[in-house]
């Protein structure tokens, strides 16, 4: 795979820390010759982020917080100025307050339905439409989503309404950018321990059921996710657009 994103540039969304799904496909894009930029949401993970990309040479971070209109116009000037052009675009952003994560479903607050969908599930349309006129070449958008949004996790809650939003806004979006040779995609990634999943009651648990269940019987390694990112990302899915590609090494086939 190495070189078929040569001369390509690349804006990764959703780099907390080292063991964010985005930094596993920044660090594919990289290898496979994507020019990269990585924004992380503030100036606390940006620290972090200016670390991270000493390993990525070329490499580039910006501050965006994707809840505010400013930040995003910002964001695409300062790419506009610094690239010109953009062939991909990565959101990897997923948050839900946690007392809407915690509870009963029932008992979701119209607040944190409101900021739940706002950062999870609006940002991506904010972002494609800022990108658009930047990827006159052409372009691969993806983002991440979770099984949740098909079938009920005890304690994904809002967050699974959001990611079923997100997977309806991937079609909408793919079907309005087909047209300037823009695809969007996304991946739905099995269970993996980053910051997103800490913390979240009976994690453990889950990986030890998804090991049971799943074909594979293991669960799936971040660098999995990683390579999926970089084939959606180049030529080799020109022909995909508007999917949800599972990377659970086979969970959700299973009906028992
Ligand atoms: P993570 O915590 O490393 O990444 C989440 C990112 O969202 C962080 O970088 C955070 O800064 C960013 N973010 C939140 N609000 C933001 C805002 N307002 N502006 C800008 N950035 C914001 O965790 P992760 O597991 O790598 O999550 C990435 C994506 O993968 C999420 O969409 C998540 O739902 C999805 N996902 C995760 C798993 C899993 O088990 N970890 C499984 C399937 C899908
Ligand atoms: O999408 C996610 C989690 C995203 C997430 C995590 C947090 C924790 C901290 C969104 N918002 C917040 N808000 C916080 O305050 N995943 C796919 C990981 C995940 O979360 C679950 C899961 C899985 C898997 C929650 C319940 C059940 C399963």
């Amino acid at each position: 795979m190495a070189g078929s994103l040569e001369g390509r540039t690349a804006v990764v969304f959703g780099v907390a820390n080292k063991r964010s799904i985005a930094w596993s496909i920044a660090q594919g894009l990289h290898a496979a010759g994507a020019q990269i930029a990585v924004t992380y949401q503030n100036e606390r993970l940006g620290l972090e982020a200016q670390d991270m990309i000493l390993s990525l040479p070329g490499a580039a971070s910006f501050m965006c917080d994707v809840s505010n209109d400013a930040e995003i116009d910002r964001l695409f000037s300062q790419l506009r100025e610094r690239y010109g052009k953009l062939h991909v675009l990565v959101h990897s952003i997923g948050f839900a307050p946690d007392a809407d994560l915690n509870g009963r479903f029932v008992d979701t607050s119209r607040e944190g339905f409101r900021i739940t969908h706002d950062v999870s599930v609006y940002s991506l349309i904010a972002l494609a439409r800022a990108a658009a006129p930047l990827m006159e070449d052409g372009g691969s958008i993806l983002t991440m989503t979770y099984h949740g949004a098909e079938r009920v996790m005890p304690g994904y809650n809002v967050m699974g309404v959001a990611k079923a939003a997100l997977e309806a806004t991937v079609r909408y979006l793919a079907a309005d950018l087909g047209g300037r040779k823009i695809r969007v995609n996304a991946i739905s990634a099995g269970p993996i321990k980053t910051l997103a999943a800490r913390g979240i009651a009976g994690f453990g648990d889950m990986l030890k059921g998804h090991e049971e269940r799943a074909p594979l019987g293991r669960r799936v390694e971040v660098e999995e996710v990683g390579s999926t990112g970089v084939f959606l990302a180049s030529d080799a899915s020109s022909g995909i657009t508007g999917e949800v590609i599972y990377v659970d090494c086979g969970y959700n086939i299973m009906g028992f």
